[in-house]
């Protein structure tokens, strides 16, 4: 994990900050991996592949996702939970590799949440125009847990809310290698992700990637 050690120089990432009680920014701290993430991501998408997926409300999604881990999170008309098998092929999802669990422990120990062990990771895929509408994270089995998110590709305007739906979120901009880190008195807060702008990343293409790492289970 040399890419995560702080350099002399050679190691441009702004500093961790938390901007709200409990949530951590932690600007480029995964740019360094990007090669290594997009082939993981690759791998899952080969065995898993992006999806569709409908509410219980009958919308389809904007979003495609997948998982990887021992349990992924889906939706149907039944409602939404984690489950370790795809529904599409009803196998087991593909594991969760090894870099992407020490990543996400690392940047839930800086913000300081020492332990973290996931044991699912969602994968969000935005082409432009995708969005993801206000809402809570709570399908989940203790939110005693962070959830760390990884932002790759075209950049996206975050919304950060508060505990009731009707509170006024903040913006936040997430770019190509951001980890943010939602635990504590953060992880029920509302959030979404405002439609995504068209545009081309040099490394990820015209496309928005997100995984976030939960402990589900
Ligand atoms: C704040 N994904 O998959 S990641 C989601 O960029 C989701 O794809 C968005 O919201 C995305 O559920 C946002 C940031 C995030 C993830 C989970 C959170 C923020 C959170 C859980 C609690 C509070
Ligand atoms: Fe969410």
């Amino acid at each position: 994990m040399a890419g995560q050690l702080p350099l002399a120089f050679g190691d441009l990432r702004p500093p961790a900050t938390e901007f709200l009680p409990g949530a951590w920014h932690l600007p480029r701290y995964a740019a360094g991996q990007a090669k290594a993430l997009l082939a993981a991501i690759d791998l899952v998408n080969q065995h898993a592949p992006f999806r569709s997926m409908m509410t219980p409300g009958r919308r389809w999604m904007s979003v495609a996702l997948t998982n990887c881990g021992a349990l992924g999170w889906v939706t149907d008309q039944r409602g939404y939970r984690y489950q370790a098998t795809d529904p599409e092929s009803g196998r087991p999802w593909p594991p969760l590799p090894d870099g992407l669990l020490a990543l996400a422990q690392g940047a839930a120990s800086v913000a300081g949440y020492p332990g973290f062990v996931p044991d699912a990771c969602l994968i969000n895929r935005y082409l432009p125009g995708a969005k993801m509408a206000l809402h809570q994270d709570r399908d989940e089995r203790s939110y005693d847990h962070p959830i760390v998110s990884v932002s790759l590709g075209l950049p996206a305007t975050f919304l950060f809310g508060g505990l009731e739906r009707t509170d006024r979120p903040e913006r936040i901009l997430l770019e190509h290698g951001d980890v943010v880190v939602f635990g504590g008195p953060a992880r029920l807060r509302f959030h979404g992700i405002l439609p995504v702008a068209d545009g081309e990343h040099p490394e990820v293409g015209r496309q928005r990637l997100n995984l976030t790492l939960r402990k589900a289970g």
